[in-house]
């Protein structure tokens, strides 16, 4: 029987290098399969929020300042636009296909425990998505992450809430699936220790749901 596909979320600090490597992993697996001749995609992007989704139009215009909506209903918003995507990555997976999550619900519990919300409510409305079989955290020092260009102008992106999501993200840390990728190298070197990662994990386990997080 063919395997099942993996599920892998990338989070981190802004400018770490999250998107940039989830597109390149998805590229470097499809390139593999299609050379070992599947006519059929191996691996697919997803990322959160999906600007484009019904819910995550309306996450995007707050994002660029131009609505504003109360923050309890935002966390809910960025939790709705993932169950959005339950079934189609529990479909994936079961179909071999590996899903690579550009950001995931770490992201919207630290963003939401650094504005302050609740924590036992925050970290209640994202239980029954499914587990990623792991989370590759993208460390990157502030200093190089600086390099890489100032802060946007989107509404999270100034050094105080960076300063408050470093502080918490780490918290939400499970050592039983979280990796650390040193997010510091260039391009290619960070690319080959997401790939060696992404080789060493377990398609054989049972996929599970989120019960906490
Ligand atoms: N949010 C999100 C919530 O509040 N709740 C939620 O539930 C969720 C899911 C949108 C915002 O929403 C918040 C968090 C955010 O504030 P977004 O659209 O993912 O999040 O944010 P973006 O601004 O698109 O992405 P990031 O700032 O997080 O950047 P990335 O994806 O980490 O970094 P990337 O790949 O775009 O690279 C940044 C720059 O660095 C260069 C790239 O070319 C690019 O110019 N770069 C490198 N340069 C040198 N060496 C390397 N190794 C490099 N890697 C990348
Ligand atoms: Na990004």
């Amino acid at each position: 029987m063919a395997s099942r596909g993996l599920f892998i979320v990338f989070e981190g600090l802004d400018r770490s290098g999250k998107t940039t490597q989830a597109k390149e992993l998805v590229k470097t697996i499809n390139q593999k399969s299609a050379e070992a001749g599947n006519p059929n995609p191996a691996a697919i992007i997803m990322n959160f929020p999906d600007r484009q989704s019904v819910i995550g139009k309306l996450i995007d215009q707050y994002l660029k300042k131009e609505i504003d909506l109360d923050e309890h209903s935002l966390h809910l918003m960025f939790s709705a636009d993932r169950f959005l995507k339950n079934q189609m990555i529990r479909e994936s997976v079961a179909n071999g296909i590996d899903v690579i999550c550009d950001r995931y619900c770490y992201s919207g519990v630290a963003y939401s425990l650094a504005k302050g919300l609740p924590e036992t409510w925050v970290r209640s409305s994202d239980v029954g998505l499914p587990k990623p079989d792991a989370v590759l955290f993208f460390d990157v020092s502030p200093e190089v992450a600086a390099k890489r260009g100032g802060f946007g102008q989107e509404r999270l992106e100034t050094s105080e809430m960076q300063k408050k999501v470093a502080a918490v993200m780490p918290t939400l840390r499970d050592d039983a699936f979280w990796k650390t990728v040193n997010a510091d190298g260039d391009m290619e070197t960070v690319e080959k220790e997401v790939f060696r990662i992404y080789e060493q994990l377990d398609r054989q386990k049972p996929f599970e749901s989120l019960e906490k997080i």
